[in-house]
Formats: C-alpha cells, structure tokens, sequence
C-alpha cells in the first residue's frame, strides 16, 4: 500500500534527503489570490461580508455570528457524559503539563547596581481558531485555550465555523468544550473570514462588538493559513499549519499491528495527511503493508485513509540501521515521531527534529492528541527544523526591563560611547554623557 524507498546501503545528505522524502507540496501562496478580496471586503464591511462569505462557503446563513452565552452553556445539557468526562480529564491533564511549563520571570545582576529583567507578560486578546470540515475538534479548543489561559491571556475569543445541521451555530461538542474551559466568547465564523474578522473586528446584526485581537492561533485548512499569512504583523500568528503527519522510526521488535494502526490514525484526518514508515526491517515493512490493506478495509473512513496512504506524501523509507534512520527522521521533521525501537527511549533522546516525540510502544500519536497532557498543535511541512508546537510561552511576551544606577552607568559609559563612535553614530555615545557634565571617569 505504501510507496516504498529503499535507502539502505547509502542514505544521502540532509539537503537531498528533504527532496527525495515524501512530503505534500501545500501551496499557501498560491490561495492568496483568493483570500485576498475576502480579507479586503471584511476590512471594509465587516460582519456583513463575514455572513455573505458565510453564506457562500459553509452553506448557511446565521442570524448573528456571535454565539449567546445560554447556548454554549446549554451545550452542556446535550453532551454525552462520557465525552465530558474524557474531555474534563483532557483539559485537567493538558492544565497539569502547561502549568509546569510557565517561565518565570529572571532577573540577573549584571553589574552592581545594573539589573536586567526578562518579564513574561501575556498577550493582552487571542483569537483562537477550531476547525469544522471534515471532522469535530473540540479537543483542538482544549490544546488552544490551556496554554492560553495558564499564560495568563486576558481576553479570549474562540472561532468555530457554523454548521448548516446545527441551525448556523458552530458543531455543539465544540460548543460544549469551550464552556467546560469557561470560555464564553464564541463566533460563528471560520475560514479566512474568521482570521479578517479576528483581525479587524466588527460589529455583529444585533450590535456586538468583536474587538479585535492582538493573535490569533489554531490549525485550519489552506484558506484559513492563507489568510494568517496576509494578516501577520497586524496580528500574530502561530506556526502555520499545513496537513497532519505521523512518522514511525521502526526496528525488527516493532509490531506491525501497532505500527499500521498509528499510521492508519493520522491519515483518518486529510487525505493529504502524510504517514511515513523508516525502518531497518524489510520483514517488518512487509508485515506493517499487510495490516494496513486489512485495517484500511476495517474502518470507517476507508476512502480519505486509502487515499492519504497511498499519496505521494506517505511511504517506507528502508535504511540500513537505527542510526541511519534518525538522519532521515530528522531530515524528515515529522509533526508526529514515533519510535518503535529497542531501548526507544535512548533512541528518542537523539532525535533533534520533530513536532512531538512519542516512545515506545504504549505512546500512540492518538494519545498525544487527546489525553496525554502534551499539546496537538505542533509544527507541520519540516517547521519542525526551526518551529516548536502551541505552548504557553506562544502566549507570553519576554520584555527586557533593564535597570541602572548611576554609577552602573558611569562606569559603562565609555565602552557605549566606544561603540557609538564605531557605528559613527555619535548622538548615541552623546546620551550617555550628556547625563556626566563633568565626565564620566
Ligand atoms: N493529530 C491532529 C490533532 C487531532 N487529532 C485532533 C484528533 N483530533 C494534529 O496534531
Ligand atoms: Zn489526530
């Protein structure tokens, strides 16, 4: 089922490893041109272009946009007590590990009397996005709002598209989730209107106001990415996400069951989803495409699966050993790395390049995405090599705040105005003696 490439013998340099691995070409650029007028009319015209593209593109046209507060709560009164369960112990988890990760402020004593502070402060208002399409995230409103919060985020509104089957309303697990979270600003808007309408606010039909946000994160489809890309430096933005990936750095004690069920997982979302197989055992590789031609038959999204694995984005990368697989995970960058090796966890210590690292064999990306307390948000498209996923910290600003006596500063001055002078850009140099009328020595 896989498409299969066969490195053993000679796996090539990083550079030409990232041209030969299977990756989805994603073409933000090229939805631009289309996102564009949306963006521009928002700008212009507010809620009333968000509901004509409303219209348009999710095929319903809501009353208002913003959704009452008695009906996220009343989302609650609907919910399957199990859902609610699993997604409090989500949220309780996620809450555990994104406290933990909260800097602190540091302040160091550079010199007697000279302090400098790094202060974290949090983005002042996010705009954070859930995605509708092809399946529900409310667990995407959990990795979205946690981090938030735990920084300290002020103001938070989430966007969710509506849904025609839910009278316009975004899908009520969504709904459900925001109110177990206590976020009580939601819209009824997705794609790239959502990201215009984040950016520039509006005023909605019955009168309220979205003001508008400072960042917006959350993953979406090409439009959705398209329009954050138009938008940066107005607002912040998070990495940029493009289709899932899972990849499985796999040796001869892997077992192909699990291995297939993993790869099969990711490729539910998207069939441009990518699932990729680096492993030293031919035997394994051919075990794993057995249990992925029945499994793949088994579930219930057989269609988009098929289609995800059989894409050019996913295959079996054969290398010669572990270490030559972890040059091409780490070419690779997945979103997603598993490894399924002997003695995993000193394999996983190596790796330098991926979204989220899972080891061994009770580690399954779908953990990750729901349960594990790790965040789901993380870097696609070889971000991964420059990246990190959704943090706290994607939510926190490190301002500098530099304190100096006088004497801590007479005793510099020279050296500022040194390099001043060496930048010929005397005045500097001038602000700092202007302050020692009888020289700074
Ligand atoms: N695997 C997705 C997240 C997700 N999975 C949400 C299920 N629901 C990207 O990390
Ligand atoms: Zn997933």
């Amino acid at each position: 089922m896989l498409n299969r490439i066969d490195l053993r013998g000679r796996v090539p340099s990083a550079t030409e490893l990232r041209a030969t691995l299977p990756r989805a070409e994603i073409d933000v650029d090229a939805a631009l041109h289309q996102v564009r007028p949306v963006v521009e009319a928002v700008r212009e015209r507010g809620v009333e272009a968000v509901l004509e593209y409303t219209e348009r593109f999710d095929r319903v046209r809501p009353a208002s946009v913003r959704v009452p507060r008695a009906e996220i709560e009343a989302a609650l009164t609907t919910l399957d007590p199990a859902v609610r369960a699993a997604l409090e112990e989500a949220i309780d988890r996620a809450r555990k590990v994104h406290a933990d990760q909260r800097r602190t402020d540091v302040t160091t004593t550079v010199v007697d009397g000279g302090t400098v502070t790094e202060r974290w402060v949090p983005v002042e208002r996010v705009g954070l996005y859930a995605p509708g399409g092809l399946a529900v995230y409310p667990s995407s409103v959990v990795m979205n709002v946690v981090p938030a919060q735990v920084a300290g985020v002020g103001s938070l509104v989430l966007c969710s598209p509506p849904q025609a089957e839910f009278g316009g309303r975004p899908h009520p697990t969504t709904l459900a989730a925001a109110a177990l979270l206590g976020v009580d600003e939601v819209w009824a808007v997705g794609g790239a209107q959502a990201v215009a309408l984040l950016a520039y606010g509006g005023t909605d039909t019955d009168g309220a106001e979205l003001v508008p946000v400072d960042l917006v994160t959350g993953p979406g489809n090409i439009y959705l990415t398209a329009a954050k890309r138009l938008l940066r430096g107005l607002i912040g933005i998070d990495s940029e996400a493009g289709p899932t990936e899972i990849a499985i750095l796999a040796d001869e004690t892997a077992d192909p069951v699990h291995v297939a069920a993993d790869l099969v997982s990711q490729a539910e979302h998207d069939p441009l989803a990518a699932s990729v197989l680096v492993t030293t055992s031919a035997e394994l590789a051919d075990a794993v495409d057995e249990e992925l031609t029945a499994r793949v038959a088994a579930t219930k999204h057989t269609e988009r699966i098929g289609e995800a694995l059989r894409g050019r984005q996913s295959g079996t990368v054969l290398v010669s050993t572990v270490e030559d697989g972890l040059r091409v995970v780490d070419a690779y960058a997945a979103e997603h790395l598993e490894i399924q090796t002997a003695d995993a966890r000193a394999v996983a210590a190596r790796v330098r390049n991926a979204g989220a690292v899972f080891v061994g064999p009770y580690a399954p990306v779908s953990l990750g995405d729901y349960c594990a307390g790790s965040n789901h948000v993380l870097p696609t498209g070889g971000y991964a090599r420059h990246s990190s996923g959704l943090s706290v910290q994607s939510f926190l600003r490190g301002i500098h705040v530099i304190d100096y006596s006088e004497q801590a500063l007479r005793e510099v001055a020279g050296k500022v105005v040194a390099l001043a002078n060496a930048e010929d850009l005397p005045a500097h140099g001038e602000a700092v003696t202007a302050r020692f009328p009888g020289g700074a020595e």
